[in-house]
């Protein structure tokens, strides 16, 4: 077991209940010195006492539950302690026990240990973080199911595949003169042509995954006067935007997210593109093609009951080559505005006033954007993932590509495959190294 350490677990601020968690060598004796109760303290058992701080005075009353290892969510000694949810008190609280021999605990450090002690594999402790941070009830489920080693069902059978062809090839190399069952040149291909195909499928959930867990951006651009604020206001259902007939009313870009079926959107109202004297409009114009360009989909906005002009071209020439959803806007007005020179995007018509035709448009924002919700696979992989996946599919490809032409010895196929077969080790935490686990720890907050 591993040194105690001590955390405070709920959020600061004034609440009802504060907890303090205790894990590691000792935590049991430690918690006895401060915390007095009755009975004797039994594991998974609620005992209610009064913690003392360092001079033996009392320093509130709780409850104290004891989770002896390897039963608890760290696998270690583990014990919690609710208090009153003063945040002096439960300051206090970390002191005392620090007094006594344990030492503050760094941010994800539950976790890390609970991963370290074998109680989840790292896509699962990811996914602590982010059922924590879920934004959306889907965000949530995703990373519930993350949570339950969804993800790594999926993962761990390609890297068992890859882990048998290397047993082959190395019983290949070394009785290779004894008559012993091998794989034939075609079995080999199709073990790694499967290997790639179930990489591929989870691969296709990546951009979904992102944007289930950091939402999608949106940037509403158009010159002024056709409506952007008032149709970023009919997205958010809500007056958030100032909206006037006077040109350049919005002189900064306004942010806000809605969900938008699990899917977090990330809007935002721009300055309108214009040759602007105005100093301040003029920043506002320049952090506007910033937002552009980070941008997943443009949301650009014409005056439908007006004829197209000069400026709109140009704001058009500016953004054509992103990816682009024409809102031809204020149909409520008619519609005279000549839509040819769109042709090839995608054109909805509504009116930001009366909310027409904005479900039209939010079905197109998914679709543009390329969310993928339900497709029979119910695990959305992370950037990390990605990354990791996309490496051992560019090993596997050129292992084939070279395999084919019978480029390879036994011995260099071993390298490829073992090579492969360690990046999606790393996914689930089976190949780690101390660098991997801190990056992904430190973005942990402490008591997690
Ligand atoms: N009739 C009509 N007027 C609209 C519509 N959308 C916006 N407007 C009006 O157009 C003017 C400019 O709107 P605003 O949202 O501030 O435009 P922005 O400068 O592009 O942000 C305001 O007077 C709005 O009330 C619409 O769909 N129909
Ligand atoms: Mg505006």
């Amino acid at each position: 077991m591993r040194d105690p350490i001590v955390a405070v677990a709920t959020p600061f601020g004034e609440s009802a209940v504060g907890i303090v968690r205790l894990s590691g060598k000792g935590v049991l004796e430690i918690a006895r010195r401060f915390f007095k109760t009755k009975a004797e303290i039994k594991p998974r058992y609620a005992h209610y006492g009064t913690l003392l701080d360092e001079k033996g005075e009392p320093l509130d009353e709780g409850l104290l539950i004891y989770y002896k290892a390897p039963k608890s969510y760290t696998g270690e000694d583990m014990v919690e302690i609710s208090l009153h949810g003063n945040p002096l008190i439960l300051k206090r609280a970390v002191e005392v026990f620090i007094s006594g021999g344990c030492r503050l605990a760094e941010p994800g450090e539950f976790t890390k240990r609970a991963f370290l002690n074998g109680k989840m594999d790292l896509t699962q402790a990811e996914a602590v973080a982010e059922l924590i941070s879920a934004k959306t009830d889907l965000a949530r489920r995703v990373a519930l199911r993350q949570l339950k080693g969804e993800l790594s069902k999926h993962i761990k059978p390609l890297r068992e595949s890859l882990l048998q062809l290397l047993a082959y090839i190395e019983a290949d190399i070394e009785f290779s003169e004894e008559d012993i069952p091998t794989l034939t040149k075609e079995q080999v291909v199709s073990m790694v042509e499967e290997v790639i195909s179930g990489i591929d499928k989870l691969l296709r959930t990546a951009k979904t995954g992102k944007f289930i867990r950091e939402g999608v951006k949106l940037a509403i651009v158009g010159k002024p006067n056709v409506g952007k604020s008032s149709l970023f206001n009919a997205l958010l259902r809500e007056d958030r935007a100032i909206v006037t007939d006077i040109e350049g009313t919005t002189r900064d870009y306004i942010e806000e997210t809605v969900n938008l079926r699990g899917i977090p959107l990330v809007l935002v109202d721009t300055a309108g593109i214009r040759e602007a004297k105005d100093p301040v409009e003029r920043i506002g114009i320049e952090r506007t093609l910033k937002k552009i360009e980070e941008a997943d989909v443009i949301l650009f906005v014409l005056d439908g009951s007006k004829p197209l002009t000069e400026e709109d071209k140009r704001i058009y020439e500016q953004v054509r080559g992103k990816n682009l959803i024409v809102v031809v806007n204020k149909t409520d007005l008619g519609t005279v505005i000549p839509l040819e020179i769109f042709e090839g995007h995608s054109i909805i018509k509504v009116s930001a006033l009366k909310g027409e035709g904005i479900r039209n448009l939010e079905e197109e924002i998914l679709k543009r954007a390329g969310v993928l919700v339900e497709d029979g696979i119910n695990v959305y992989v992370s950037v990390r993932h990605e990354e990791l996946l996309k490496k051992a599919k560019g090993v596997l490809e050129r292992f084939l590509e070279r395999y084919r032409r019978e480029e390879v010895s036994p011995e260099i196929a071993m390298l490829d495959i073992r090579e492969a077969s360690d990046y999606l080790g790393e996914i689930v935490g089976e190949i780690t190294t101390e660098d991997i686990l801190s990056s992904i720890f430190s973005r942990f907050c402490i008591g997690k």
